[in-house]
């Protein structure tokens, strides 16, 4: 991956140079303050570590390559030793339930939903996706495979920004991440915020509170101070007129700490227009994730923010978290480097990473 290093004396200067030289998509992997040079050794400057994206999720629509690819694993999914993706990476009870959906699927689902089943797509989320595209408006009887499939995209495509529409909230709420431990909360956040001062230039503020637990994550206070983003450790009463965005960072919560979630949820209350995203670590088995996204549904939740994309290739974790949640992905974040990747998830997208990613699945 092509890395260049860009300095300059102020943070707008530099990311001029950044736009200028990667383009508006650029990804900013690391932000530092330096110390200027010579007599003036007081000055300080800005220098930045800047890549063009890598997470390979392909860019969407793309007629043909979809095509190619479904006439692909359509014929790898008819050889005699095919066996159903799912048993492979699923842990052992979610296997076994997969293995009587599978008997129960049978003809009903359409052949996209039994492909999409395959690689990885729970057998009740594929029967819900076969019923689904078979009602979407403007459904025709498709010709052929593919053209299910870009019905099934198309279909899952509306469906994702219909449960948006349902969690969309004020555009200056108090963005609240929680999660389990060190599912990736904190270095979102720290993402998050980077791209909204950095790059959108938008006025933000930040708050490292306490939970159930002391909440120790300093990298936020580092990253704060590199964008001159002012955070506190308590909430307090916000002007009426400040419209910065607000950026609210709390520990984690296990899963079989039911206390702690009451305390959570006590907690988020006091926040004024809270937007609250469920952090979800890609890299765990899709049980846990499951497991983790039921016990935080107590909550009102805006979406799911998926990290470690860098880890895990297996996107149809992802879409079983959509299906099962009822709840949009709002970003995707890969890698330990702040700012690093971390991008808006659209649904074409993500399809088309389903379909691309999990070739090896297949062999
Ligand atoms: N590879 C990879 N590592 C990540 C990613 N996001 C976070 N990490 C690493 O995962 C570890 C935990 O990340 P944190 O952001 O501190 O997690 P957290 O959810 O805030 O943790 P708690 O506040 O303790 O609950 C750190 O070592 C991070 O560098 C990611 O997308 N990819
Ligand atoms: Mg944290």
């Amino acid at each position: 991956m092509e890395e260049i290093k860009i300095s300059g004396g102020t943070r707008e200067e530099v990311l001029e140079k950044v736009r200028s030289e990667l383009g508006p998509d650029a990804v900013i992997r690391q932000l530092r303050k330096t110390s200027g040079n010579g007599v003036r050794f007081w000055a300080t400057g800005y220098e930045v570590i800047a890549s063009r994206p890598a997470i390979t999720i392909p860019e969407p629509d793309l007629q043909a390559r979809l095509n190619r690819r479904v006439a692909q694993l359509s014929r790898r999914s008819m050889e005699p030793d095919g066996e159903p993706l799912a048993k492979t990476i699923l842990p052992a009870g979610l296997a076994a339930r997969f293995a009587q959906g599978q008997q129960r699927s049978g003809e009903e689902t359409i052949a996209a939903a039994r492909l999409l089943e395959k690689l990885g797509i729970l057998p009740s989320h594929a029967r819900w996706i076969s019923g689904h595209s078979s009602s979407f408006p403007g459904h025709t009887k498709p010709r052929d495979l593919a053209e299910e499939m870009q019905i099934v995209r198309e279909s899952l495509a509306d469906y994702w920004h219909s449960l948006a529409r349902r969690v969309e909230r004020a555009e200056v709420g108090t963005r609240v991440l929680i999660g389990a431990p060190g599912s990736g909360k904190t270095t979102a956040l720290c993402k998050w915020m980077t791209d909204e001062v950095f790059i959108r230039r938008r006025p933000s503020r930040a708050w490292r509170l306490d939970g159930h637990l002391p909440n120790t994550a300093r990298m936020l206070d580092l990253q704060c101070e590199l964008l001159g983003v002012r955070v506190d450790r308590v909430w307090g009463k916000i002007d009426g007129d400040d419209d910065s965005l607000r950026f609210v960072d709390l520990p984690g919560v296990q899963t079989d700490d039911p206390a702690a979630l009451t305390a959570l949820i006590a907690q988020v209350r006091q926040f004024p227009k809270p937007q609250t995203y469920l952090v979800l670590n890609m890299a765990y088995d899709l049980g846990l994730l499951l497991a983790q996204a039921k016990f935080f549904s107590k909550l009102p939740l805006s979406g799911l923010i998926i990290t470690h994309v860098d880890e895990e290739k297996r996107w149809s974790k992802c879409w079983n978290l959509v299906l099962a949640t009822q709840l949009p992905v709002a970003y995707i974040a890969g890698g330990q480097q702040i700012p690093g990747e971390f991008r808006h998830a659209a649904p074409e997208a993500l399809f088309d990473a389903l379909l691309a990613s999990e070739q090896d699945l297949l062999d």
